[in-house]
């Protein structure tokens, strides 16, 4: 597509210029690799079940077993899930230009495609921990048996807690650190590429914002606006797993030419 390509050039002179690129992604950029979305189309997550329910301390309280056997479900998706093209190209541009992730996700396809110090705004499914002592878990063996409705009852701790996701849900707050490291990205980065999230979600729907008043160049890459007009300087529209393969064809291009 014409237009791909004239905006993946466009945007690679500029990243082959700045000190510090920062990509900030969302749910939108695990899309193509068959991970639903928390709002998108017919099959986001959030249709078949309520996240802002499931996905808080009190569903944990009042029904751990549905919130684990909902848990069960999404690992096993995101177990037999890859990492695709636009995964792999923000690991290859990192090997080119100083650029940090920092992800909503809580899947791991960032890592699993050579992405290194990925930080995780809202934790990760894997990190499984024990609701009153905090003691790492390791996974139960996968079931074959469950559907997405499937209740399971969560292991237990030698201290008598519950086994939960290692995830922020609604209500609680961000890992201080991986905030911290998110804030100091978003106020020294040139350029920031905000990729399939709808800016639905605080305070993690704040950095583009912090990034633009700092100085920062914003591109939104994701087929809708997620982000106001004023919040945004270029709004790509285009997916992931297309938009971000050009842009390190492009930038691989624009590198060698400037070194002759
Ligand atoms: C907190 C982990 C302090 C769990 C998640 C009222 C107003 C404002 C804020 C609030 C409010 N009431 C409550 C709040 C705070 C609340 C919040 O923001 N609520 C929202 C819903 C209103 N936030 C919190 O509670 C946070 N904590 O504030 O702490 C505090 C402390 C104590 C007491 C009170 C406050 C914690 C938020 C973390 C929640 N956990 N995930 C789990 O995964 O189960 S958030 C969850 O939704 C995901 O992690 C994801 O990050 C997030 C947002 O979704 P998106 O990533 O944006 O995805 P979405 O589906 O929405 O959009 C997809 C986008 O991709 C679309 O734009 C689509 O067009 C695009 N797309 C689709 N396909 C593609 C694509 N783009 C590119 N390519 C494609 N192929
Ligand atoms: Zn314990």
């Amino acid at each position: 597509m014409h237009d791909r390509s004239v905006i993946a050039a466009t945007l690679a002179a500029r990243i082959a210029a700045a000190r510090r690129v920062l990509v900030l992604s969302g749910a939108g950029m695990s899309a193509e690799s068959g991970i639903a979305t928390f709002r998108g189309g017919d099959h986001g997550l959030w249709t078949r079940f309520d996240p802002q329910t499931l996905a808080t301390p009190e569903a944990w309280q009042v029904d751990a077993s549905l919130v684990w056997g909902w848990y069960r479900w999404r690992m096993a998706g995101v177990r037999d899930a890859q990492p695709h093209a636009g995964h792999c190209a923000i690991a290859a541009m990192a090997s080119r230009v100083a650029l940090a992730v920092v992800t909503q996700n809580v899947d791991d396809l960032h890592e699993r495609a050579g992405s290194v110090d990925v930080v995780h705004l809202h934790g990760e499914l894997f990190a499984l921990r024990c609701d009153r002592c905090g003691t790492r878990a390791d996974e139960p063996p996968p079931r074959t048996d469950a559907g997405a409705t499937e209740r399971e009852t969560p292991p237990t701790c030698a201290c008598g807690g519950r086994v939960r996701p290692g995830v922020v849900w609604f209500g609680e707050s961000l890992p201080e650190a991986a905030w911290g490291r998110a804030v100091a990205h978003a106020g020294a980065c040139d350029v920031v590429l905000v990729v399939g999230t709808s800016g639905l979600v605080q305070p993690a729907a704040s950095l583009p914002g912090l990034a633009r008043r700092a100085g920062a160049f914003v591109v939104e890459i994701n087929p809708q606006p997620g982000f106001r007009a004023d919040e945004v300087d270029l709004h790509w529209r285009d997916t992931a797993a297309h938009a971000l393969p050009a842009l390190a064809v492009a930038l691989d291009a624009q590198l060698a030419e400037a070194s002759g």
